[in-house]
């Protein structure tokens, strides 16, 4: 069994935030400007842990997987084949830095792989995220100029084991409330552009996961809100998490629980727009924001890749 496990990528020193930050922008330099504004993000978290969380992911994954095989369900058990024989390997491929998910498929297509489920460590569908990852798979696979299977999860926004995983983070945060029933959650994302959002279908698959989570503790006051959206001219869907902080304090609460729900492991995004921006906005109007522990490799979020990645693969045909 063979896996590509995604996720977004970060640079591991300062003199790589340039050619990242131009990867992000397809090959477009940032402005001096712009490159000094993401150094100071970088700089103020220490680094983002991103890389490494991921390389713990697809440790854990893998060991998951190679403890899952013997407990297929009984056809697939039943059926000959490389894949309930050989053992699992995950291979891990980050869009914007190495190692590239076209350094992946490469490494995937040395060791003589053929077929392979891939999965993203970020749970919505959207044409800004996952059709991106999947955009770069088929340009890679294209690449190889043999036949290689590929299938993609696309999207887990309302996988049970994810809701609970979520659910059980926000009850961590419900102990250290003063008032439960009188504080608001937000559930963020990362915003995309309007233009990208459109058919509204990334914004119902997060709401989905808000509501998911909701439900379970019966929540009265929650909402979903959009973190970090880039720096361009055009406009990004919203309410942004500040502006939902600033509408909080004017709705009257004082307590304000961020659940990021788009976001599996803790990175720049979570470390300084959450940690550091967001917790500025509330420090300012006077409310307590508490940010809920984020998956990473935990446990938890491993059984649900482990979970996706099995269903997955056993919808490839049997090989003769
Ligand atoms: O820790 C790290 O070093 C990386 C954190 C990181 C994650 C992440 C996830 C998503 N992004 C998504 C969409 C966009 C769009 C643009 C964009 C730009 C940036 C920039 C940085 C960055 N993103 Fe990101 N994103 C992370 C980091 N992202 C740095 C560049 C500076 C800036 O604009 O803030 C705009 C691109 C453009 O300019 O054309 C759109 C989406 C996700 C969630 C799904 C996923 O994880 O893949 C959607 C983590």
């Amino acid at each position: 069994m063979n896996v590509l496990l995604m996720a977004y990528g970060t640079p591991y020193r300062r003199e790589e935030i340039e050619p990242y930050y131009t990867d992000i922008r397809r090959g477009r330099p940032p402005s001096p400007e712009l490159l000094a504004e993401l150094e100071e993000r970088y700089h103020q978290i220490g680094r983002s842990p991103l890389s490494e969380i991921t390389f713990a992911q697809a440790i854990r994954l893998e060991a998951a997987l190679n403890a899952a095989l013997p407990l297929f369900p009984e056809p697939l058990r039943a059926s000959p084949g490389p894949r309930v024989r050989g053992p699992a390997r995950v291979y891990v491929g980050t869009k914007h830095w190495h190692p590239f998910i076209a350094e992946a498929v490469q490494a995937m297509a040395e060791d003589g792989v053929e077929r392979a489920v891939g999965i993203v460590a970020a749970p919505h569908f959207s044409n800004r995220s996952i059709a991106e990852y999947r955009q770069k798979v088929e340009e890679a696979l294209a690449k190889l100029g043999r036949p290689f299977e590929f299938r993609l999860v696309e999207a887990y926004p309302d996988h049970p084991g994810y809701i609970e995983a979520l659910t059980n983070r926000v009850l961590e945060q419900l102990w250290r409330l003063r008032e439960p029933r009188a504080a608001l959650f937000l559930f963020t994302a990362h915003s995309i552009p309007e233009k990208s959002a459109g058919d509204g279908v990334y914004q119902a698959q997060v709401r989905a996961t808000a509501e998911g989570v909701a439900r379970r503790l019966g929540l009265l006051h929650w909402d979903v809100a959009w973190q970090s959206a880039g720096r361009t001219p055009e406009p990004w869907i919203g309410p942004d998490v500040n502006e939902r902080l600033e509408r909080a304090a004017a709705q009257g609460f004082s307590e304000v629980v961020v659940t990021a729900v788009g976001f599996p492991s803790d990175h720049l995004e979570v470390f300084y727009d959450l940690d550091y921006e967001a917790q500025n906005t509330a420090a300012r109007l006077g409310l307590r924001l508490l940010r809920t522990r984020s998956l990473n490799a935990d446990p938890d979020y491993i059984g649900v890749l482990r979970d996706l990645v099995l269903r997955e693969w056993a919808s490839f045909p049997v090989l003769e």
